[in-house]
């Protein structure tokens, strides 16, 4: 038929593989199969990558989503169709080019027509997969790849705020070799952001690594601790503040979400918070005033903007509790994204549901696709 056929990409090498695996089992539920078919490639904790028969119904559980090497399909000629890092480029570029081999799931002379990564890169350093399905000339969801590594690195990325204009918390940065060299001048340099302050590290791959420091002592181990998860280590000010947070959705005209508060649920429990995410508490629609939400709102497209996004973003904020002041904190290019997750639940109070929020997911990537093959980029005679 003419269904879209979408590859979805989920599992890794990654700390966040099981929650990859959850939210390709959300996704793959959530598809209208009368419009869409899937197929699936996962990716073991191992790094091996194993694409699964079309799905043409969702999944019951994710036990069906990590393929054994039994049921797993043959597209290339290692060994239980186990496809390894260096084999992957000619599978994608196969896809793209409707010369899938003999054997495999998706042989019936059809194309992936988009691919949608749920995963961080390999090894933390984000863009490599869109770069991938760059290179194979695939139309992929979300960010780009110089989104997706602007995304990853706190320093860049708070590079771009400021050319934006946007307001943040004072910070400063440096890498191990600074440290090394004149740890004084580097302490020095950080102090000047009072106590205490967070230290962590540049690379957002993961949320370890972070911590709060009270006095030098505190410092001093906080920098270690960070230079252990990255060369690059960020300080930020510490300010006493509401964590607002704002969906974001489009490519060149990017739509902004209601708002949404982050609540630390010791500090916070009534009745109005409907939404409870392990430690904290999500209250969509946040409690601000409509200048506030406005003002917000509009920070999130410009932060989107600022990392040149597509796709998608969700964009975080301090409201500081003394003056109201706004100030970004980071924008995440791969947010949860379970129907219970942040990003999804601020689109529903916005009237988007998680089904409509894929298709126009889908869709901005396959517009995306098309504009860039318009550009001329000097490769013709
Ligand atoms: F495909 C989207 F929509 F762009 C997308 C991709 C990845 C949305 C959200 C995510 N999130 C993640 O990959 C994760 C790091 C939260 C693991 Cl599921």
């Amino acid at each position: 038929g003419n269904k879209i056929r979408v590859g979805l990409v989920y599992g890794g090498r990654s700390g966040e593989h099981q929650v990859s695996l959850q939210t390709a089992l959300a996704v793959l539920k959530a598809f209208d199969y009368d419009r869409y078919e899937l197929i699936p490639f996962y990716i073991t904790p191992k790094g091996q990558w194993r694409s699964g028969a079309l799905l043409s119904a969702p999944p019951a559980a994710v036990a069906e989503l990590q393929f054994s090497e039994l049921a797993v399909t043959e597209t290339t000629s290692e060994s239980a169709g186990a496809v390894s890092g260096n084999a992957l480029l000619p599978v994608l570029q196969g896809m793209s080019e409707k010369v899938l081999q003999e054997g495999s799931a998706a042989t019936d002379g059809k194309s992936i027509d988009v691919m949608l990564p749920l995963l961080h890169g390999t090894f933390g350093e984000d863009g490599t997969i869109q770069g991938l399905f760059e290179m194979a000339g695939l139309p992929y969801v979300g960010a780009g790849v110089l989104a997706s590594s602007v995304g990853m690195d706190k320093v860049a990325m708070k590079t771009m705020f400021a050319q934006a204009g946007l307001p943040q918390v004072g910070y400063r940065h440096f890498i191990r070799f600074q440290w090394n060299k004149d740890r004084e001048s580097v302490l020095a340099n950080v102090e000047e952001l009072g106590y205490p302050c967070f230290v962590k590290p540049a690379n957002l791959g993961s949320s370890v690594g972070v911590s709060k420091a009270r006095n030098r002592e505190e410092l001093v181990a906080a920098i270690e601790e960070a230079l252990r998860y990255d060369r690059k280590v960020i300080v930020e000010e510490f300010v006493d503040a509401r964590e607002i947070e704002v969906s974001v959705l489009g490519n060149d005209d990017p739509r902004a979400s209601v708002p949404g508060e982050i609540c630390s649920s010791n500090e916070f429990y009534d009745y109005k918070a409907k939404y409870i995410d392990g430690k904290s508490v999500m209250v969509i629609p946040a409690e601000v005033s409509p200048e506030i939400a406005e003002s917000v709102r509009a920070m999130a497209v410009k932060a989107f903007r600022s990392i040149d996004g597509s796709g998608l973003c969700r964009a975080d904020f301090f409201l500081r509790r003394s003056d109201g002041a706004l100030f970004i904190n980071e924008v995440n290019t791969l947010p949860g994204f379970t129907p219970y997750s942040m990003y999804p639940l601020m689109w529903k109070e916005s009237g988007v549901s998680y089904r409509e929020l894929l298709d126009t997911l889908i869709q901005l990537a396959i517009e995306r696709h098309e504009e860039r093959q318009s550009i001329d980029y000097g490769g013709g005679e």
